[in-house]
């Protein structure tokens, strides 16, 4: 019989292969050795270091799932779970560089993109060298993707492209951008589009005033009749399932990773508890202290076993959408909720930067908007189950 791990209550860990193991390892020793250090500081100082995507890329960390011979890991979608939930225990801006990188940028060209594209962008990508991001939000297309107004219009060997792209991760420091937009040279179906830093015509300005990410640059992208040769389209998808494809893994490694936040504000209320008294004994020591730690290690739990489960199937090939939306919403949902309930168990000393949980309190505010909000992904499984959209 194995005793009760009060930190792994169904021991996810013995589910995980040898190699699962190992990589969460790295990522956990990596995000608690180097990203833990300088999170207060370039959260305070809404300060992104473009180095991390350097540092990651040595440690194999981005990309994962891609073929080895493009510089990927060629490793399965649970471990691809297993970073984000390690990165994202620190800071779910540094998760959201990494998923950018890998679900959003270094995946459309894997999956839809030509030989020479491959062979140019990945190896760059998976080590750091090159950041890249990716434009599908607008200003008037946010939840609707499918109303963006970005268009490409077809010029002598390539494309013009016209158009505003907001919120979107990365752009102010990226090389390569991934921008979804309406060709007119293709009945007016959405195409992606490979651009490169320093195109005429191409600027990310940066969004300021964030009181949430802070750690993650974030900006807009800003087309004023962007030339690009033939070479730049995407070839192998046309339609809204271009992006929701590369949306699909990003989400699923949301779910996981908006647990590791969770995890992170569990133990340090818990530690708290321990540690501070009141009226005579450890806060710990209470009731209602302990009611909610059993809720918030319940949710984890709860959680964690369902993306585990949602990654096997992915890696088996069985993956439904909808599995995502049900893991993506409630993991996020659940992770805010444990966030504002441990900044509440630490009382005055919880709003404090010192203590962590009101920073991953406020990041998990965008964590449960972006990638679809939680209330989008209500409508994705109402939908599922009674046969009618309601989106409008
Ligand atoms: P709908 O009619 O449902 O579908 C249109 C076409 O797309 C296909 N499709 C999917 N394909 C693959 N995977 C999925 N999950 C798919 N969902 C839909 C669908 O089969 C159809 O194909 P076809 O061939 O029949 O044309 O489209 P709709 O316009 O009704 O969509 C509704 C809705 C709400 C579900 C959708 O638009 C949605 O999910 N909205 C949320 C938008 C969103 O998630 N944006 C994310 C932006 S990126 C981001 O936030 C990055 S933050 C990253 C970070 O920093 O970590
Ligand atoms: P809206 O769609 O306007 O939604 C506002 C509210 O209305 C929400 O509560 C929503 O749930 C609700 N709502 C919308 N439609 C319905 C409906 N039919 N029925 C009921 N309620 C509805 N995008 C990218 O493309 N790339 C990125 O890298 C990226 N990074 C981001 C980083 C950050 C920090 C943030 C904040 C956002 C990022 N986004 C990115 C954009 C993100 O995906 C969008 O913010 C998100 O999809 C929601 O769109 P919106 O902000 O336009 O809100």
């Amino acid at each position: 019989a194995t005793g009760f791990a009060w930190d792994d209550p169904f021991l996810l860990d013995a589910q995980l292969t040898d190699e699962e193991r190992m990589i969460r390892d790295a990522a956990r020793a990596y995000a608690r050795d180097r990203l833990q250090p300088r999170v207060t500081a370039a959260f305070a100082e809404e300060r992104t270091d473009p180095d991390i995507f350097r540092e990651m890329g040595a440690l194999g960390l981005l990309g994962v799932t891609v073929d080895p011979a493009y510089g990927g890991a060629g490793a399965g979608y649970v471990a691809y779970g297993l970073i984000a939930r390690e990165v994202e225990r620190v800071d779910s801006g540094y998760r959201s560089m990494m998923s950018v990188q890998s679900s959003l940028v270094m995946y459309p060209i894997d999956a839809y993109g030509s030989e020479e594209q491959k062979r140019k962008y990945l190896p760059r990508l998976a080590s750091g060298e090159w950041i890249g991001c990716f434009g599908l939000t607008e200003p008037d297309a946010g939840s609707d993707p499918g109303s963006m107004k970005t268009r490409a219009t077809k010029i002598d060997g390539g494309y013009r492209l016209n158009g505003a792209k907001t919120w979107i991760s990365n752009a102010p420091i990226a090389d390569l951008f991934v921008i979804w937009a309406k060709s007119d040279a293709h009945d007016g179906q959405i195409r992606g589009f490979l651009l490169e830093k320093g195109m005429a015509g191409l600027s990310a300005p940066k969004i300021g005033g964030k009181l949430s990410l802070r750690a993650s640059i974030t900006g807009e992208v800003v087309l004023d009749n962007v030339a690009v040769g033939e070479d730049a389209l995407l070839p192998n998808v046309s339609g809204l399932k271009g992006p929701f494809g590369c949306l699909n893994r990003a989400r699923y490694g949301i779910s996981w990773g908006a647990m590791g936040a969770a995890e992170a504000c569990w133990h340090a209320a818990r530690q708290y508890g321990l540690d501070r008294k009141q009226f005579g004994r450890p806060l710990a020591q209470t009731q209602l202290f302990q009611k909610k730690l059993a809720d918030m290690q319940t949710e984890i739990a709860l959680g964690l076993q369902a993306s585990l489960r949602v990654g096997r199937l992915f890696d088996e090939g069985r993956m439904a959408p909808e599995m995502i939306s049900i893991v993506k919403r409630n993991n996020c949902g659940k992770a805010l909720d444990i966030a504002r309930m441990a900044r509440d168990m630490h009382g005055g000393n919880g709003i404090s930067e010192d203590y962590q949980v009101m920073r991953h309190m406020v990041n998990l505010e965008t964590v449960n908007t972006y990638e679809g909000t939680h209330d989008v992904h209500a409508l994705i499984l109402g939908r599922a189950q009674t046969g009618l959209q309601a989106f409008f």
